[in-house]
C-alpha cells in the first residue's frame, strides 16, 4: 500500500499550486511531471495564460491532461496547442495529436486567453497535483512580480483604436494588450481595374455600415498592375493606406503576384515596393504585409527562400509589422497539389518571427478535403485567410453557402482572421455589388448587393471578439 503523504507535504503542495497561479514557480525538483502556470500578459479585463508541462520523470509521457478551476466571473476564451473541455468552472486541457509525447526531461507549453480577474486554482496534471507527485521543493525567493501593465484601456471604438499594433502570439493574432483576436473584412478587386470601387464613400460604408476590421489592398503585379507603373501604384497604395487608417481599419498590403507563380520572379520589384511602403508607414499600427498572394507551380522551398530574402528588407524599415506568407498551389497549403504543403512548412518554416501563413479557399470548388487540410494547418501553424469566396475558384458561378459556413465556423472557433474576395461591382458572382454600383457611388444599404455580398456583409457585421 502506498504511504499517504503527510499533511504538511500536502499543504506545501497546495501552497505551491496556489502560488503557481500568481507567479511562475520553477518546476519541482521532484522526479515526476509537473505543470507551471504563467500569466504572460494582463490587460485588466483579461490576460494571456500559459502552462508549461515539464517531464521531470524518467519515462516519456505519451499524453497529458491539465485541469483546474477558474473562479466565478473568469472564463477561458481562445486557446492553442491543446484541446479544451469545460464543465462549469472546471477546465480540462488535453494534448493535441502533435504534442502529447513529452520525453523524459522535455517540456511542452500551451496557452489560452482568460477574461475576468481570476486565475486557475486546484491544478492537476494527469490526475495529480501540478506541482508534481512527490516532495516539492520549497520555492526560494519568488521572482519579482511583473510590473503592472501600463497600457491604458483602449478608449476609441474603431478596430485599430481598440487593438493597436498586432503581433503573432503562439498561433494567434494578438492585439497590443496580448489578447487573441479575429479580424474580418474585405479585399478590393485588382486596383488596376476596380479603383473606382475604392473611394471615400465606399470605404466609409465598409468601415461604418459593414463594420469591417480590415481591408486588403489587392495590387496585382502583372496583368496591367505594378510592373507597368511602379511609382503610380505605390502612390495609390499609399493613398488607400491613409484612407484605411483614417477610418480605423487594418490594411493588408497585398502583393498580388499570380502569374507567373514563382514569387522570385518579382523579388526585386517586391523589395523596392515594400521598402517604400514600410518606410512610409512604419509608425502606423495598422499595416500587415502580404508578400505573395498565390504562388503556383513552385516548390515550398522557393517560396520560403523568397520570404527569407524579403522579410528582412521589410523589417529593416518596420520591425514590428506582421507579415503574411503565401503557400503552395495558390495558397491552398498544397491541397491543390500533392497535399503535403503543411508538412513541408513544418519541416522547413520561414526563418522569421511574427509571421502567419495564408490559406485561400473558394467554397463551391474546395470541398472537405481542403477543409481538412486547413483544419490541420490551424492546429499547427499561425494562419490568416487573406482571400476566399463563397463561389467557385473563378470567383464566379453558384454560391455554396453551406460549405462556406463550415470554413467560417472553423475560423471563428480558432480566431483565424479572414478577408473575402471582393469589394467591387465586377460582373462575377463573387464581386459583392451589382454592376454599375461603383459608377453610381451607391454602396450604402443592401439594395445593390449580390447574394454573396448580402451573405458576407451579414457575417462581417456581427460583433467582434474584441
Ligand atoms: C480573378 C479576378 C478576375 C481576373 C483573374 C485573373 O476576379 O477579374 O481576370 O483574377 O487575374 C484568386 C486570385 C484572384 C482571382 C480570384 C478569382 O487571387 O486574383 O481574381 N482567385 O478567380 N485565387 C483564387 C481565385
Amino acid at each position: 500500500m502506498r504511504r499517504p503523504r503527510s499533511l504538511a507535504l500536502s499543504l506545501a503542495a497546495a501552497v505551491i499550486a496556489a502560488g503557481a497561479a500568481l507567479f511562475a514557480v520553477s518546476p519541482a525538483s521532484a522526479a515526476t511531471p509537473s505543470a507551471t502556470f504563467t500569466k504572460v500578459s494582463d490587460w485588466g479585463s483579461g490576460w494571456q495564460g500559459q502552462y508549461t508541462i515539464t517531464n521531470g520523470g524518467t519515462a516519456a509521457l505519451t499524453s497529458w491532461k491539465v485541469e483546474f478551476d477558474l473562479p466565478g466571473g473568469t472564463s477561458a476564451g481562445s486557446y492553442w496547442d491543446a484541446l479544451l473541455t469545460t464543465s462549469g468552472a472546471h477546465h480540462t486541457f488535453t494534448n493535441r495529436e502533435y504534442n502529447g509525447r513529452i520525453p523524459a526531461g522535455g517540456s511542452v507549453t500551451f496557452g489560452f486567453v482568460g477574461s475576468g480577474p481570476g486565475a486557475p486554482a486546484g491544478c492537476k496534471l494527469n490526475g495529480v497535483s501540478c506541482s508534481g507527485g512527490v516532495t516539492p521543493t520549497t520555492p526560494t525567493t519568488p521572482p519579482p512580480s511583473p510590473p503592472p501593465t501600463t497600457t491604458p484601456p483602449p478608449s476609441g471604438t474603431t478596430p485599430v483604436a481598440k487593438n493597436g499594433q498586432l503581433r503573432v502570439c503562439g498561433r494567434q493574432l494578438c492585439n497590443a494588450q496580448g489578447r487573441a483576436i479575429q479580424l474580418r473584412g474585405m479585399s478590393t478587386h485588382g486596383l488596376q481595374w476596380y479603383s473606382s470601387c475604392v473611394t471615400d464613400t465606399s470605404l466609409n460604408v465598409l468601415a461604418n455600415e459593414w463594420n469591417a476590421d480590415v481591408v486588403r489592398l489587392s495590387m496585382y503585379i502583372q496583368e496591367g498592375g505594378y510592373e507597368t507603373d511602379p511609382a503610380g501604384f505605390t502612390a495609390k497604395v499609399n493613398d488607400y493606406i491613409e484612407k484605411a487608417t483614417a477610418r480605423g481599419m487594418y490594411a493588408i498590403v497585398d502583393w498580388h503576384m499570380l502569374s507567373p507563380g514563382d514569387p522570385n520572379v518579382n523579388l526585386s520589384r517586391a523589395k523596392t515596393f515594400f521598402t517604400a511602403i514600410a518606410a512610409r508607414h512604419k509608425n502606423k499600427t495598422n499595416i500587415l504585409y502580404e508578400i505573395a498572394n498565390e504562388p503556383s507551380d513552385v516548390h515550398w522551398s522557393s517560396i520560403k527562400s523568397y520570404a527569407d530574402q524579403l522579410i528582412p528588407v521589410i523589417r529593416a524599415q518596420d520591425p514590428d509589422g506582421v507579415v503574411l506568407v503565401g503557400t503552395e498551389d495558390w495558397s491552398s497549403l498544397g491541397a491543390s497539389g500533392d497535399g503535403q504543403g503543411v508538412s513541408r512548412i513544418l519541416a522547413n518554416p520561414v526563418n522569421a518571427s511574427n509571421i502567419m501563413y495564408t490559406f485561400h479557399f473558394y467554397a463551391a470548388s474546395h470541398d472537405d478535403y481542403y477543409l481538412t487540410t486547413f483544419r490541420d494547418a490551424v492546429a499547427k501553424l499561425p494562419m490568416f485567410v487573406t482571400e476566399f469566396g463563397t463561389q467557385q475558384a473563378t470567383g464566379d458561378g453558384p454560391n455554396d453557402f453551406t460549405q462556406a459556413q463550415k470554413y467560417l465556423d472553423l475560423m471563428a472557433q480558432n480566431r483565424v482572421s479572414w478577408v473575402n474576395w471582393n469589394y467591387s461591382d465586377d460582373m462575377r458572382s463573387g464581386a459583392v455589388f451589382t454592376e454599375g454600383t461603383c459608377a453610381a457611388g451607391a454602396y450604402s444599404g443592401t439594395a445593390r448587393l449580390k447574394p454573396a455580398g448580402a451573405w458576407i456583409r451579414d457575417r462581417i457585421r456581427t460583433p467582434d471578439d474584441f
